[in-house]
């Protein structure tokens, strides 16, 4: 199997400190240059700040690189869309022809699970998208999340996809979607969308229990934390659903399909927006970090404990 683990990673993994991945695809895909690299080195120092190990993850030369260096950060974010996007399906392509390719969250979990990593921090994760039951684009991330055993701590997911079909999902494939302090599932850049959680975490050792309870009994799997963005960046919920519509409605004129959709839409947001949304979008990508590293320490607390 090609995968170079850093030592950095791999020291910190044996000593059981807190590890935390982080996806390839929100660089390259998910945000412009150079702000794609600005914000992936923070939400690194933030994460060690609060006592985590980074671990950037992507595909290079058809490598698994988990714990990338500076340097290779600052090549997806520059190559951007060029590298290709991986999901579970390309990932043997990638492999056996030496490809650079970045990971979503499926692909992440996979990689992270791989070297022994149980934490990933991100922004949103994908889901069901509207107009689904026509289309049948519903992202690989759910399907990841029913099976491998990584913990992602996310800010809910955007507008852009069918929020209650993604909860059902995630309940048919035995997902727990916890929300961080909150009730309800937070909308990426909105701290609520009117749909009830199962349970409220009370804080980060609650979250460690629960994660821990679900592995004693290996229950196989993700879980899901939805950490919603603080409020002092968060959106009018009517002024980005507005953003929202507009952007999905010019994807279908567009004829926009598959794995082109989720880019376009996040592209279109932040330049309908003027950049405002990508400010949101950074914040709370920073907030998960530190809340999610909490988490982390808390878990290998009660493990080490054991
Ligand atoms: N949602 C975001 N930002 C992102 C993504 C989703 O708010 O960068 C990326 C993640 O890498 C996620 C992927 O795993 O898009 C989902 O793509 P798709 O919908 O094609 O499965
Ligand atoms: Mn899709």
């Amino acid at each position: 199997m090609n995968i170079k683990v850093s030592k950095e990673v791999q020291e910190a993994l044996a000593a059981g400190r807190p590890v935390i991945a982080l996806e390839s695809t929100i660089i390259s895909h998910g945000m412009p240059y150079p702000r794609n690299v600005e914000t992936a080195l923070t939400v690194e120092s933030i994460l060690r700040e609060n006592g985590a190990v980074p671990a950037t993850i992507g595909i290079i030369d058809g490598t698994g690189v988990v714990g990338m260096s500076p340097e290779e950060i600052e090549a997806f974010g520059k190559r951007g869309p060029a590298i290709l996007k991986v999901s579970r399906r390309d990932l043997p392509v990638v492999m056996a022809e030496g490809m650079w390719g970045a990971t979503t969250v499926a692909t992440t979990m996979i990689l992270a699970a791989k070297a022994g990593i149980e934490f990933f921090v991100t922004g949103g994760i994908g889901g069901v998208h509207r107009g689904a039951e026509l289309t049948f684009d519903v992202s690989a991330d759910l399907e990841e999340l029913g099976r491998t055993n990584v913990t992602v701590i996310c800010a809910g997911a955007k507008a852009i996809l069918d929020l209650p079909k993604t909860l059902e999902v995630l309940e048919t494939k035995g997902v727990p979607v916890l929300g961080y302090q909150t009730k309800e599932l937070p909308a990426f850049y909105t701290r609520s969308s009117g749909l009830q959680l199962d349970y409220e975490l009370k804080d980060a050792q609650d979250a460690a229990g629960i994660i821990k309870a679900k592995r004693d009994w290996g229950l196989d799997g993700g879980v899901l934390i939805c950490n919603p963005i603080p409020d002092e960046y968060s959106y009018d919920a009517a002024e980005i659903n507005a953003v929202i519509d507009d952007a999905v409605k010019e994807a279908e004129e567009k004829g926009i399909k598959g794995k082109e959709m989720t880019p376009f839409l996040l592209a279109r947001i932040a330049e309908i927006t003027g950049g405002r949304s990508l400010d949101a979008n950074i914040r709370l990508v920073f907030n998960n970090a530190a809340v999610g590293a909490k988490i982390a320490a808390a878990y290998c607390a009660l493990k080490n404990h054991d």
